[in-house]
C-alpha cells in the first residue's frame, strides 16, 4: 500500500507543529506500515519546505545521523540517514545556549566539512569529498527528537529531519590534508568528565565516506550537496542528555576544539 498524500501532510503538520510546540508524539510506522525510507524523505522536504516559509530561513547544509556504531546501537538503527540543516539552527560557542526551545535535547561531538565546490558524481567518492572540502571544523550537533523518548524506526527518524534542532561550529577552520581522517583522537566531555573517547574512524571508517554516502543519496533524489554547504559528518561517540546548568566540550587532534553552555530560562 502507498501512504496516502493527505496522511504525508498530516504527518508533516504534525512533526512541524511538535517541534513549535515542544510536544513529543509518537512514531508514525506503527499506524503507518507504508511509511517507506523514499515516503520519509518526501515528508522530510515538505517538512523542511514548511519551516523555511515560517522561520523565513534558508538551507546552509546537510546533517548524517547514525553513522557510528555507538550511535546506531544507542538508538537500535543501523542505518546512517541525512537531514537538512537550516540558517537559523547554527548557534555559535561562545553565547550561552537556552534550553527553552528544546522538549529533550542531547549533545554529539561531531566533524564539519565545508565545501568549496557541488558534489556532482554520477558517483561520489571520497578523494571527491576531501578534493571538494574547503574546510574541516569541531562541531557539535544537538538533537532533539520529536518522538517520545528519542523511540523511533528509520524512516520515522528520517521524517522528523533526522532529529535536528540546532549546531555549532567551532570558529577554527582547519586543512583537510592536514588532518588523519581515521586515527584523529576525539575527546568529549561533560564539565571536567570525560563522557568518550574515539577516533575519527569511528564515522564509517572515515567521515568523508559519510558525506560520499549522503551526496550519492542526494544524487539519486535529484538534489546536491552545494559549494558553500555545512556537511554534519554524524557523531563519533553516543549523544548525551543535555542538563541545564553544564558545559560540554569537545576536542579533536589537530582541530581546535571548544565548549557550549547551557541555561535553564524562565518563561
Ligand atoms: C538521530 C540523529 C542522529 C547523529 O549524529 O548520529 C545524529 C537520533 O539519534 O536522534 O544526529
Ligand atoms: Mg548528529
Amino acid at each position: 500500500m502507498v501512504l496516502a498524500t493527505n496522511v504525508k501532510e498530516e504527518i508533516t503538520n504534525i512533526l512541524f507543529e511538535a517541534e513549535k510546540e515542544r510536544r513529543e508524539i509518537k512514531k508514525f510506522v506503527d499506524d503507518y506500515p507504508e511509511l517507506t525510507i523514499d515516503v520519509a524523505y518526501d515528508i522530510q522536504e515538505a517538512l523542511i519546505a514548511k519551516k523555511m516559509a515560517a522561520e523565513q530561513t534558508r538551507i546552509s547544509g546537510w546533517k548524517l545521523g547514525l553513522t557510528s556504531k555507538a550511535k546506531q546501537q544507542m538508538m537500535g538503527v543501523h542505518e546512517p540517514s541525512y537531514g537538512v540543516l537550516l540558517e537559523n539552527m547554527a548557534l555559535t560557542p561562545s553565547e550561552p545556549i537556552s534550553m527553552k526551545p528544546f522538549i529533550h535535547a542531547k549533545i554529539e561531538p561531531e566533524i564539519a566539512f565545508v565545501l568549496k565546490e557541488d558534489l556532482t558524481g554520477p558517483v561520489v567518492t571520497v578523494a571527491d569529498v576531501i578534493a571538494a572540502t574547503d574546510y574541516v571544523t569541531a562541531a557539535m550537533e544537538i538533537i532533539d527528537s520529536r518522538y517520545l523518548n528519542f523511540n523511533f524506526t528509520l524512516p520515522d527518524v528520517i521524517a522528523d529531519n533526522s532529529s535536528s534542532s540546532r549546531y555549532v561550529l567551532s570558529t577554527e577552520r582547519h586543512v583537510i590534508e592536514e588532518i588523519d581522517l581515521e586515527l584523529m583522537g576525539c575527546v568529549f566531555k561533560k564539565d571536567d568528565d570525560v563522557l568518550a573517547t574515539t577516533t575519527a574512524a569511528s564515522v564509517m571508517g572515515n567521515p568523508a565516506r559519510a558525506v560520499a554516502w549522503m551526496a550519492n543519496k542526494l544524487l539519486a533524489r535529484g538534489q546536491k550537496v552545494q559549494a558553500g554547504d555545512v556537511v554534519l559528518s554524524g557523531a563519533l561517540t553516543g549523544a548525551e542528555t543535555i542538563v541545564a546548568g553544564s558545559t560540554y566540550s569537545v576536542s579533536f587532534d589537530g582541530l581546535t576544539g571548544f565548549t557550549v553552555s547551557f541555561i535553564e530560562e524562565k518563561e
